[in-house]
């Protein structure tokens, strides 16, 4: 008998959402529901292309223009689009801490700074590096408002942790999730909860969309779809 292969879960948000704590909540549950699981957070600031990523979110010295900074994003994740195909085929449920998602609403929330043509990165250009990649079988939604984001610890330390960013990317999120003018996503794919409430409350309903992810993993076919 095969190992029937594990889950791919996205966890996505907006700043401060909550969604690092919930990975590792998560984690814990699942493994303690016997289910293996792993963790792997974009960007992967360990690797040679999530150096580069790491000084530019980190410090005003690194100027790179919106493009080149918008591939680096993608190629850090197709660097471990073998490790991730290789975990689910193993039987291991991976949880990702941003994703694709995150991907191409901070880079056409940005205003164009370097460019000649100050227009911003559509949303066609910007998800067109990141077609192929493994399709998580659920994305969970961490919904926050903004008040309540920058009230929590470490808002406002990096290069996109601005309010006027943090406004746009809200509204290209919900624009990827079809509730603006048309989604560019499968509506299905998405699993909103309201991130405000306490870290316990959050994780409950997080739970609820792990477990339909899983359920769609044991009705499915078995295969791996792609972005
Ligand atoms: N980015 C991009 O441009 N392109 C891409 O392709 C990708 C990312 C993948 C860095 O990401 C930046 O990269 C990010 C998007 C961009 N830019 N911005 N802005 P990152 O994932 O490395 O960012 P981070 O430093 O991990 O921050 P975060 O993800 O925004 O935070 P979080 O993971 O959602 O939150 P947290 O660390 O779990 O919690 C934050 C604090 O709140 C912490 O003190 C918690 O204890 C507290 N917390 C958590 N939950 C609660 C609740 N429920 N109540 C009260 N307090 C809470
Ligand atoms: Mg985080």
């Amino acid at each position: 008998m095969t190992t029937p292969r594990g889950a791919l879960i996205a966890i996505e948000g907006l700043d401060r959402a909550g969604k690092s704590t919930q990975c590792d909540i998560l984690l814990n549950r699942l493994r303690a529901a016997g289910i293996p699981a792993k963790l792997q957070k974009f960007p992967d600031r360990t690797t040679p292309i999530g150096h580069m990523i790491n000084s530019y979110l980190t410090t005003t010295s690194t100027n790179l223009d919106d493009q080149s900074i918008h591939l680096l994003f993608s190629a850090n994740r197709w660097e471990s689009r073998d490790s991730i195909l290789s975990t689910l085929q193993a039987g291991t449920t991976l949880l990702l801490d941003r994703y694709v998602y995150s991907g191409i609403v901070f880079s056409a929330a940005k205003p164009a700074e370097v460019i000649p043509d100050p227009k911003p990165l559509s949303i066609s250009w910007c998800k067109a590096p990141d077609v192929g990649l493994p399709r998580p079988d659920i994305i969970i939604f961490l919904n926050i408002g903004q008040e309540e984001a920058e009230k929590r610890a470490g808002f406002g330390e990096e290069r996109y942790e601005k309010r006027e960013m943090q406004e746009k990317v809200r509204g290209l999120f919900e624009r990827l999730r079809g509730e603006g003018s048309g989604s560019s996503t499968d509506k299905e794919d998405w699993w909103v909860v309201d991130a405000g409430g306490s870290i316990e409350e959050v994780a409950g309903e997080v739970w609820k969309g792990v477990e339909e992810g899983l359920r769609r993993v044991r009705e499915g076919s078995g295969e791996v779809r792609s972005i």
